[in-house]
């Protein structure tokens, strides 16, 4: 009698807790609100599951409980009863996938005015590379990774030249964009994650994965990685900032393009004094960025 009684409070307890606990999402931030809709389909569904079965247990330990004299019967075969649990469990399984195979289509199926954004992960920073002017990120190659290119952009190919390198510093989007995030790692496997847009992929050292989103308002998030890479995983944080257009095109403005961080490579003082100007500008840029995060 006690342990139905403490079954059925075990069921009681955890629904209350679910509907007055003080710890939900936090408030989103991009277009993925299918993906809270399947979590909640998925909350409901084991929900269910799981009081039925509680309280199917309290139930049998109550009604079949010891009594002098009585003995249990032996049934190992029931039909019936296999056939409705097969179907029962063969729907229930079904609406916990489905919903998750629609939003996975959509989550990578990229809309043709999507920017790119290239993610590169390393043990322990996160940096970003957007495209130039031309809109088009250059080929890049984990074997070229150096201290001189930290991204590994191959410097021969036309469309990297321009491309923005933000390396383990604040990125920051615009507002209403729909961004293709393309993910590399340069060492381990690594997983982009920023909560507020629900969205996140592996970062898999070899091959790139993507995925898109849009930011639907502005603020400062977290990056997270949610892949355990080693000792400075819990350490590794990034911010992106989601900006209004105007603030974007500023904090662009300020950004080093490949072909200004590869200038000091080059002798002459026209490279030297390009350098000189970027510096500047970076100098700028890291006054106005929030450390706290690193
Ligand atoms: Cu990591």
């Amino acid at each position: 009698m006690a342990i139905a009684l403490v079954l059925v409070l075990v069921v009681v307890g955890s629904v209350v807790f679910h509907f007055l606990s003080p710890w939900w999402w936090t408030p989103i931030a991009s277009n993925w609100d299918y993906i809270d809709n399947t979590i909640i389909i998925s909350f409901w569904i084991t929900g269910v599951v799981f009081a039925a079965v509680v309280l199917f247990m309290a139930y049998c330990v109550f009604r079949f409980r010891h009594r002098e004299g009585n003995r249990a019967a032996y049934e190992p075969e029931n039909q019936r009863l296999e056939r409705w649990l097969t179907v029962v469990t063969a729907v229930g399984v079904t609406a916990l996938l489905v919903p998750g195979l629609f939003v996975w289509s959509r989550f990578v199926t990229v809309p043709s005015d999507a920017t790119e954004l290239e993610v590169v992960a390393q043990q322990w920073q996160w940096s970003f590379r957007l495209p130039g002017k031309d809109g088009k990120l250059g080929t890049s190659d984990t074997r070229i990774v150096s201290a001189e290119n930290p991204l590994g952009i191959v410097p021969s190919d036309p469309n990297g030249q321009d491309d923005i390198v933000v390396e383990a510093a604040d990125l920051h989007l615009p507002v209403g964009k729909p961004v293709k995030v393309l993910l590399r790692s340069i060492d381990v496997l690594h997983d982009f994650y920023i909560p507020e847009f629900r969205a996140k992929m592996d970062m898999i050292p070899g091959s790139v994965t993507y995925f898109w989103f849009t930011p639907t308002r502005t603020g400062t998030f977290q990056v997270l990685c949610a892949e355990l890479c080693g000792q400075g995983h819990p350490l590794m944080h990034g911010v992106a900032v989601v900006d209004t257009e105007q603030d974007y095109l500023a904090w662009v403005g300020q950004q080093q393009t490949f072909a200004q961080l590869s200038a000091p490579q080059k002798t002459g003082s026209a490279a030297r004094s390009t350098e000189s100007t970027t510096a500047s500008g970076l100098d700028v840029a890291a006054k106005l960025e929030t450390p706290e995060a690193r």
